[in-house]
């Protein structure tokens, strides 16, 4: 495909209710969607799942932007013809990025898949047409407040709970829950919060049944996390370690992590998560597929990616309900605790235009020389 132009869009879209983790508070969700349009005449969405600030992930919406039109743009187009598929290595020599680049390789398989047909579930490999789904619930104003919350997500049908944890909300939120819900598949996800010396503390977590803790370190401790993992007996997953396949590999044989957590945007887009689900099913390590608050856009594609066979535990792919109240795409609608796979070609939704131009904040349209 030849590429004509891209647009780069910064929308604010507010949250249904706070979403608070130990590095902030999220009132609205801050994006960057792009969309690329090809001389085939087919177009190609994107949502750059970076968010306002640098706290979870060194990238942010408006570096994010720049980096797209300084480097990013400026190399594909180079290109007279450009297949997804080459879009990792042509944009290798820049360093790091990777929500940013995910964000461009997964506009042009976008605008690729529409243009053959082929849905990004097919194209992906997915093995069904629907998926478990996790829910991702904020650190509370209250004990009380989260019990209520909580209640209203397993009332909705989710399949399993993933509590954020911070040092002075961990083990008693943690208990009170398992108290009242024995059952239900909990995990806890603390996005860095611990260090070396929380040991002890982490241990306590292990009388709760926890289906896993998601990165209690810092990203770069992987060596921390070995040793944590000796002394616990819950899983340990890695989120925002796993930054690629290589980082995904070492982090397995060092023994860091025994579960992944695969969000496309962290390790530069759909197919390199699919070389990293390969790797985790022939290592028979348990995937499930992270988020990022997205919206209809990446959903869509998460769930396609979330269909493929190795992907064992619900993930945080939740309706579009426990988000917004109005998506830029038809919402996802929860039934039984799972979501259906699209099918239509290309990430499959269909794509609010109204809505999402009032809900711009910035907007430029950059076409290739
Ligand atoms: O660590 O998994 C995380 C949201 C934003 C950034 C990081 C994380 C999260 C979530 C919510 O936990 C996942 C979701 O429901 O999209
Ligand atoms: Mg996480």
């Amino acid at each position: 495909m030849r590429i004509k132009d891209v647009e780069l869009r910064i929308i604010q879209l507010p949250l249904v209710r706070p979403f608070r983790t130990s590095f902030g508070t999220q009132l609205e969700r801050e994006l960057l969607l792009m969309k690329i349009t090809t001389h085939e005449g087919s177009q190609g969405w994107a949502e750059c799942v970076a968010m306002s600030e640098p706290l979870y992930s060194p990238e942010y919406t408006m570096g994010a932007q720049d980096v797209m039109e300084r480097f990013l743009l400026p190399k594909i187009f180079a290109y007279d013809d450009v297949r997804a598929e080459e879009v990792a290595d042509i944009l290798k020599p820049f360093l790091g990025h990777q929500m940013s680049k995910a964000a461009v390789e997964t506009a042009i398989l976008d605008a690729q898949l529409k243009l053959e047909g082929i849905s990004f579930g097919s194209y992906l490999g997915s093995s069904k047409s629907e998926i478990d789904c996790g829910v991702s619930v904020g650190i509370a104003s209250s004990i009380e407040a989260l019990v209520a919350e909580v209640g209203l997500y397993i009332y909705e049908g989710y399949r399993r709970i993933k509590l954020k944890i911070e040092p002075g909300w961990d083990i008693e939120p943690v208990r009170i829950i398992r108290e009242i819900w024995p059952d239900i598949p909990l995990q806890v996800d603390a996005n860095q919060a611990y260090s070396r010396d929380d040991t002890e503390l982490l241990k306590k977590l292990d009388q709760f049944n926890l289906l896993l803790i998601e990165q209690p370190l810092d990203e770069h401790d992987l060596l921390g996390h070995v040793l944590l993992a000796k002394e616990v007996r819950t899983p340990i997953c890695l989120d925002e370690s796993i930054t690629s396949l290589e980082s995904a590999r070492d982090a397995l044989a060092m023994k860091a992590t025994t579960v992944i957590n695969i969000k496309p945007g962290r390790v530069g887009g759909y197919l390199e998560s699919v070389r990293i689900h390969d790797l985790c099913v022939e290592n028979n390590i348990p995937v499930w597929c992270g988020g990022m608050l997205e919206t209809g856009i990446g959903r869509a594609a998460n769930i396609a990616l979330a269909s493929l066979p190795g992907f064992t535990l619900p993930g945080d792919t939740s309706a579009s309900s426990r988000y917004f109240r109005r998506d830029i795409t038809p919402p996802f609608i929860m039934n039984d605790g799972q979501l259906d796979v699209p099918t239509g070609p290309g990430i499959g939704v269909e794509i609010d235009h109204d809505f999402i131009e009032e809900i711009t904040t910035s907007r430029k349209v950059i076409s290739a020389p």
